[in-house]
């Protein structure tokens, strides 16, 4: 299996993400999807309506930044296109002007996305990974998979999503501390991983290295063999 420039297999799909140390995020049981910016009227989204929009099932890899690669995942859930097709935009104001959309984490993690990336062939709002209902690790209920871009795009725990002109100020968490941290890893702006596009102005060459030695390949999830 030919795996994008730079990367590693692992065994399984370890859990990532910038708060390892914390447990994840409990979804209330009334969450509703916010869809916000540049919209003429309220759009609703929750995850049950999930189930009743056009779905998809297709086996990806995520490929995470640090230089380690899950693969073989099969993922099920709504073409993010589709949401953008049949519910935003017969929502969108008069001289609305969509470059870029923000999914945000019930944790505060943020992923900015350019729109013509967001609404690429295999790009999902998933809500199943491997037969099964998504578990709290890997994003329940329901999460963005951007198999072409590195895994920092792929937004765990949906519970917004925002709609923007142009690139809005680099905020990758709401939370200061966390942000003031990933401001110095200055995502790329599309983040392709056939094209190794993980660092807005360092080198890929160079960052693959830094990125190796300060994140350890992670280890298989408990129960699963090595
Ligand atoms: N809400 C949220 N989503 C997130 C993250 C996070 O910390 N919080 N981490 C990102 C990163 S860096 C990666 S590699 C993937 C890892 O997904 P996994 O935990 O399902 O393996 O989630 C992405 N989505
Ligand atoms: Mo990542």
């Amino acid at each position: 299996m030919v795996l994008p420039p730079g990367q590693r297999a692992v065994q399984g799909l370890p859990r990532f993400g910038v708060e390892l140390e914390s447990a994840p995020p409990v979804p209330p049981t009334d969450l509703e999807i916010e869809i916000s910016g540049q919209l003429a009227r309220r759009v609703s989204l929750r995850p049950d309506d999930l189930a009743t929009l056009p779905r998809r099932r297709s086996e990806s890899a995520l490929h995470c930044v640090a230089g380690w690669s899950a693969v073989g995942l099969v993922w099920e859930g709504v073409p993010f296109a589709e949401v953008y097709r049949l519910l935003i935009e017969p929502a969108l104001a008069d001289r609305a002007r969509v470059g870029y959309l923000v999914f945000v984490g019930l944790d505060g993690y943020r992923s900015i996305v350019t729109v013509e990336d967001a609404l690429a062939d295999g790009v999902l709002i998933a809500d199943r990974l491997d037969g099964r209902p998504l578990t709290a690790e890997h994003g329940a209920p329901a999460r963005l998979v951007s198999p072409d871009q590195y895994g920092f795009v792929s937004t765990k725990y949906l519970c917004r999503i925002e709609l923007h002109p142009s690139e809005p100020v680099n905020l990758y968490h709401s939370r200061k501390s966390i942000q003031r941290a990933l401001r110095t890893v200055r995502p790329h702006r599309r983040a392709r991983v056939w094209r190794e596009e993980r660092h807005r102005y360092v080198p890929s060459w160079l960052i693959r290295r830094v990125y190796r030695r300060l994140v350890p390949l992670p280890a298989p999830p408990a129960g699963e063999a090595a």
